[in-house]
C-alpha cells in the first residue's frame, strides 16, 4: 500500500484489482481526491479464496498458543504503529485525532490481545447422560472461510472487532473495510505479515458493497458472513445470505434512548449525554439520538444541554483541541443536511446547531453544527429513523410508563441508557427495555467479555466474547456409549 493507492491485500501480498477498475478515496475535510481504491470485483474474491484454500488447514490445526500468539504480536505491532494508523483513521473518516488516538486505535489493539487470550479459554462441554452410560462430547471446529464485512464510523475499532475472533478459531478470512475508510485496514494487512500471520489466512478486499461485498456474499467457498452496517444494506445481505445457509451475523443501525430520570447524578448524566449525542458526530450506532427527560428536571437539563453542546469545539480533525469533526462524506453530510430540512417540515423547534459549520481552511468539509431538537410528535421521522449525525430529539415524560413506551417505540432495539440512583426502578426498568445493550449510568462503556447486539430492527445476533468464538465456529455433537461391565 502507498499511501494513495490502495489495494487488495491477497496471499500476503498487495496487489492490483484483476479488472483494472478503481475509485476516488475523498477526503470528508478538504473534499479532494486523497488517492485511489482497488474496487474488487468476483475476481479478486475468488484469488483471495483460492490463497485461503491452500492454507486453511494448517491454520485450523495450528497448536491454539502459537495462533495466540501470532495475535499477540498483531497488537503490539499495531501499538508500535499507532502514530501513521491515528492519522490514517482521522484523515479518511474526519474524526477528531485525538479520538483516533486514545479510543479507536488502542482498541484495535486490545481487539487483537482480547481474543487471543479468550481462544486459550474457549472450553467446550461434555454432558454425560447418566443411566444410559454414554457421555457426550460437543467439539468445535473453525468454519473454514469466513467473510468480515465493516463500515466506516469505527473502521479499524469494528474490522478487528471481526476479524480478530475469526481468526483467533482457526478460520482464514475474506475481510472488506468500508470503501469510505480503507487504510487503516489495509495497512494491517503488512503488520499480520510481520506478525508471521500464514500468507493467506487473512485476505482483505477493497471496494464498494454492491460489487466487492455483494462477490463476497456470493462466492460459494465463504462459509458465514459477519456485517456491521446499516439496517438497509442489512437486509439485502439477508437476503443474499439466507438461500446459501450461511451463519450470519448482522449488527445494524440504532435509534437509542437515554432516559434521564430526576433522581440521577445530574452533571455525570448531563456531561454524558453530550458525550453519547455527538461523539464522533454522532456516527456511532450505539448514540442516543433520542433524549427523553423527566419533566421536573426538564426545563433545567434542556437549558444546560444547549449549553454545554454549544460549547463544543467544531474544527479541522487534525488539530489536537477539535471535538466535532467532518461526516463521513458528501453524500452523508447532504442525507442528514436533509434530514434538518425534514424536522423544520414536522414541526419541531430548533434549538441549537441546524445548519452545516464553516471551518477556516476546511470550507468544502462536511461539518455540521451539533443540532437540538424538540418535538412533540413521537411518530415523525426525525423520532423514529437513524440519522446518523449529529443531531438528538429532546422529549418530556412524567412516568415510568410513559418513558418506557417512548423508549420501545421505534422499529429498533440496539442500545438505551437509563440515567437513575433508584434501584427498584433500574431493575423495572432494564427489564422492560427492548434493547441488546443498556447501559445505566454510563455510557459506551465496552467490557470485551460481554454480548454485543441489537432486538429487532438493530441486528440478528450477538458478536463479543465467547458468543464471539461461537459464531465463528460450528460444533459437533459426539455421543460415546460404552460398556457399564
Ligand atoms: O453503510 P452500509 P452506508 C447506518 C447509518 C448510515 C447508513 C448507511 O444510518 O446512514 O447505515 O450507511 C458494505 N453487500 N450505519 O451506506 O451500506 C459497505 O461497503 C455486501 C450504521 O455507508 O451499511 C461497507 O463495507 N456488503 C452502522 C458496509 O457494508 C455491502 C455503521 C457498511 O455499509 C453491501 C455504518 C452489499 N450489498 C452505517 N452494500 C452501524 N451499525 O454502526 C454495502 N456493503
Amino acid at each position: 500500500m502507498t499511501e494513495n493507492t490502495t489495494l487488495n491485500f491477497i496471499n500476503g501480498q498487495y496487489t492490483d484489482p484483476i479488472k483494472g477498475q478503481w475509485i476516488e478515496n475523498v477526503s470528508p475535510v478538504s473534499g479532494e481526491v486523497i488517492g485511489k481504491i482497488a474496487q474488487s470485483t468476483m475476481e479478486d474474491i475468488d484469488a483471495a479464496c483460492q490463497s485461503a484454500k491452500k492454507v486453511v488447514d494448517r491454520w485450523a490445526n495450528m497448536p491454539i498458543e502459537k495462533r495466540a500468539e501470532i495475535l499477540h504480536r498483531i497488537a503490539d505491532l499495531i501499538d508500535e504503529n499507532s502514530q501513521q494508523l491515528v492519522k490514517l483513521e482521522s484523515e479518511d473518516c474526519g474524526k477528531p485525532i485525538t479520538r483516533a488516538r486514545t479510543i479507536e486505535i488502542p482498541r484495535a489493539a486490545s481487539n487483537f490481545r482480547f481474543f487471543a487470550a479468550a481462544i486459550t479459554q474457549f472450553a467446550s462441554e461434555t454432558h454425560e447422560s447418566v443411566g444410559w452410560n454414554a457421555i457426550n462430547l460437543t467439539l468445535r471446529s473453525p468454519l473454514g472461510i469466513v467473510a468480515c464485512i465493516s463500515p466506516w464510523n469505527l473502521p479499524l475499532y469494528l474490522f478487528t472487532w471481526k476479524i480478530a475472533p475469526a481468526l483467533a478459531t482457526g478460520n482464514c478470512v475474506i475481510a472488506k473495510p468500508s470503501e469510505l475508510t480503507p487504510r487503516t485496514a489495509s495497512f494491517v494487512g503488512e503488520l499480520c505479515n510481520q506478525a508471521g500471520l500464514p500468507k493467506g489466512v487473512l485476505n482483505i478486499i477493497q471496494g464498494t458493497g454492491d460489487s466487492a461485498g455483494q462477490a463476497i456474499l456470493e462466492h460459494p467457498e465463504i462459509k458465514a458472513v459477519s456485517f456491521t452496517g446499516g439496517t438497509a444494506t442489512g437486509k439485502k445481505v439477508a437476503a443474499t445470505v439466507a438461500p446459501q445457509f450461511k451463519k450470519l451475523s448482522l449488527e445494524l443501525g440504532g435509534k437509542n434512548p437515554n432516559i434521564i430520570f430526576a433522581d440521577c447524578d445530574y452533571d455525570k448524566a448531563l456531561a454524558i449525554t453530550v458525550y453519547s449525542s455527538f461523539g464522533n458526530q454522532g456516527q456511532i450506532c450505539l448514540c442516543g439520538s433520542r433524549i427523553l427527560i423527566e419533566e421536573s428536571i426538564y426545563e433545567r437539563f434542556r437549558k444546560d444541554l444547549i449549553a454545554k453542546t454549544r460549547s463544543l469545539k467544531i474544527g479541522n480533525p487534525s488539530d489536537d483541541e477539535t471535538e466535532i469533526g467532518t461526516l463521513i462524506s458528501k453524500s452523508h453530510f447532504e442525507k442528514v443536511l436533509a434530514y434538518l430540512k425534514l424536522a423544520d417540515e414536522e414541526g419541531a423547534t430548533l434549538l441549537c446547531g441546524g445548519k452545516p459549520a464553516v471551518v477556516e481552511g476546511s470550507e468544502q468539509g462536511c461539518f455540521i453544527e451539533p443540532t437540538i431538537y424538540e418535538i412533540e410528535n413521537h411518530q415523525s421521522r426525525i423520532c423514529q429513523e437513524e440519522i446518523f449525525g449529529p443531531v438528538v430529539t429532546l422529549h418530556s415524560f412524567r412516568t415510568e410508563e410513559e418513558a418506557l413506551q417512548l423508549a420501545n417505540g421505534t422499529p429498533y432495539g440496539l442500545s438505551a441508557t437509563l440515567w437513575t440512583t433508584d434501584l427498584d426502578r433500574t431493575m423495572r426498568m432494564t427489564r422492560q427495555i427492548e434493547s441488546g445493550v443498556i447501559w445505566v449510568n454510563s455510557w459506551l462503556m465496552r467490557d470485551l467479555r460481554t454480548p454485543f447486539g441489537g432486538m429487532k430492527a438493530s441486528g440478528v445476533g450477538r458478536e463479543g466474547g465467547f458468543d464471539s468464538l461461537r459464531f465463528f465456529t460450528q460444533s459437533k455433537n459426539v455421543c460415546i456409549s460404552y460398556r457399564a461391565k
